[in-house]
């Protein structure tokens, strides 16, 4: 009797720990650029996207989920480390010839899951540097370090921007297709080689750009920054969204039998917006629609082949974006002629480079069908809670003051509750703000915001900062600091803690003399 009970908890235990250790599978899908608004699920008008529709209609829908800034180095920056972005001086908008901003000795998303037996791959935009900080990357040999040291076991992605150079794509370290005898050199600073540019050959341009956009062509694109070489790696931008997705796929199916996590950054909706013909009208917003519809559809194939493997009860997918919708972001590519009636933000105002709701508020839709029953939920979660919240779902050991902005969410992130964060900081290009519960506040302070964007932080960011009740002034019009003033006391000392050591002076200094200012 005692060895058959022994014997039972033995098994007990394999079972037990075999459970843990596989856990479901994560699947982050990650947006560019695309707005609270930008989906059917989210009100959209003017572009339709039944995957995603479908997915939220299936799991949860989040109405209060946040970037942690509205722009994409930092997002990526906090999602991957669980740690807001201000505490790394250097996650800010980065060129694409930056060396590596993430601490190698920092855990991530993808290094936790490792460690707990997943296999984990990044397929799309990474945009967090590449390469050691005390030399210049020789972008013809082994590209490292990069998301490899950092966990992932798998990655194929580009460097930074579909907007900057190099545009090429980088697998598991090395460019894709790169002829030997004509290498890839970069430049931010000076010209280098002799191809044209949109400056000096603007009539080779499939859309013209403003001047920050008009360095070397690619593609009949023009780019920030001037690259030379690799002719037969550089990408085609219109074949991008197939590319990456067919990658992602080949990850899926190769992995269908173990754990694993994918981290799938899409291109979409960031510019230069070139979606593939087939997509061509397929909104009735231009390319910017085209772009989210070209997403969606990419979505739905995702779906499909983890419902044809037989494992998409048991995966977890995450979607969300890096930062509130822009309409006009370089390139005049009509996004602001057939913007029609749509909300790009939804309900919210400001968008991308702005602390607005519309810069941080994100669409947020997590779906495991084995597990999470339909729901809609208002809790206030950012992506920054990704890192503890995954760590939790799968046992995974956190170690003290390891991703420490990141709290644990797991119940709300799968429905088994309703209460969220307390309060949350959102980053814009030259401010932060704070949302607690339905306030809003932002501090007093100099506004280097565009000024196209946000106007209005000049007028109302005067001292003694601005409140809002969101719930009433969904649009942050109606400055309340005045007339709540303990209210706004309470936010500001919240927002104070919260940034710790990074006074806000020395946040703004540093991010207003960045070197790509917005
Ligand atoms: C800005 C670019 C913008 C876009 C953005 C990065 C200018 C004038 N604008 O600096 O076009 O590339 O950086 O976007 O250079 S993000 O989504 O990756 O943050
Ligand atoms: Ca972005």
């Amino acid at each position: 009797m005692k060895l058959l009970t022994v014997l039972f908890l033995y098994l007990v235990n394999i079972l037990y720990v075999g459970y843990s250790v596989e856990g479901p599978n994560i699947i982050i899908i990650y947006a560019d650029d695309v707005g609270y608004g930008d989906l059917g699920c989210y009100g959209a008008t003017g572009v339709d996207t039944p995957n995603l529709d479908r997915l939220a209609r299936n799991g949860i829908r989040f109405t209060s989920a946040y970037a942690t800034a509205s722009t994409c180095t930092p997002s990526r920056y906090s999602l991957l480390t669980g740690e807001y972005p201000f505490r790394n001086k250097k996650a800010v908008i980065l060129p694409g010839n930056a060396p590596l901003i993430i601490d190698l000795e920092k855990p991530t998303i993808a290094s936790v899951l490792k460690s707990v037996g997943y296999t984990t791959g990044l397929v799309g935009k990474w945009h967090l540097g590449l390469g050691p900080s005390d030399q210049a990357l020789d972008w013809n040999g082994e590209i490292t370090p990069g998301p490899k040291e950092l966990g992932f076991d798998y990655s194929f992605h580009m460097a930074a921007t579909g907007d900057r150079v190099p545009t090429v794509y980088i697998e598991n370290g090395r460019i894709v297709g790169l002829d030997r005898s004509d290498p890839v050199s970069v430049s931010y600073d000076e010209p280098i080689g002799s191809e044209p540019t949109g400056i000096s050959h603007p009539h080779l341009l499939k859309t013209q750009a403003d001047e920050q956009h008009a360095k070397t062509i690619v593609d009949g694109t023009s780019r920030i920054g001037y690259m030379t070489g690799g002719q037969s790696a550089r990408w085609r931008d219109e074949e991008m969204p197939d590319t990456f997705l067919g990658k992602a796929l080949d990850f899926i199916k190769k992995n269908q039998t173990e754990p694993f996590f994918l981290f799938y950054a899409t291109h979409e909706n960031h510019v230069p917006r070139l979606p593939h013909p087939r997509f061509k009208d397929s909104s009735s917003l231009g390319v910017r629609g085209d772009a989210i519809v070209q997403m969606d559809w990419g979505v739905g194939r995702i779906l499909e082949t983890l419902q044809n493997l037989g494992i998409a009860n048991d995966t977890l997918v995450i979607f969300s974006s890096d930062n509130g919708p822009v309409l006009y972001d370089g390139y005049y590519d009509g996004a602001v002629e057939q913007n029609g009636d749509h909300l790009p933000a939804g309900p919210w105002s400001g968008g991308k480079y702005s602390a607005r709701e519309g810069g941080g508020r994100m669409p947020f839709i997590v779906s495991w069908p084995s597990k999470i029953k339909p729901a809609l939920t208002d809790g206030i979660i950012s992506q920054v809670d990704l890192f503890a919240s995954i760590a939790a779902l799968t046992e995974a050991e956190m170690e003290e003051g390891q991703a420490q902005d990141s709290q644990n969410l797991l119940d709300l992130l799968v429905g088994e509750s309703e209460v969220g964060r307390e309060h949350v900081v959102v980053q814009g290009a030259s401010i932060k703000s704070i949302r607690m519960g339905d306030w809003k506040y932002f501090p007093k302070g100099r506004n280097t915001e565009r000024k196209t964007i946000d106007r209005w932080h000049r007028e109302q960011i005067s001292a003694p900062g601005a409140l809002y009740y969101l719930p009433e002034d969904p649009q942050e019009q109606n400055n309340l600091v005045k007339v709540y003033p303990e209210k706004a006391k309470l936010l500001k000392e919240q927002l104070e803690k919260e940034l710790g050591e990074t006074s806000l002076e020395h946040a703004r200094a540093y991010l207003g003399g960045a070197k790509v200012e917005n």
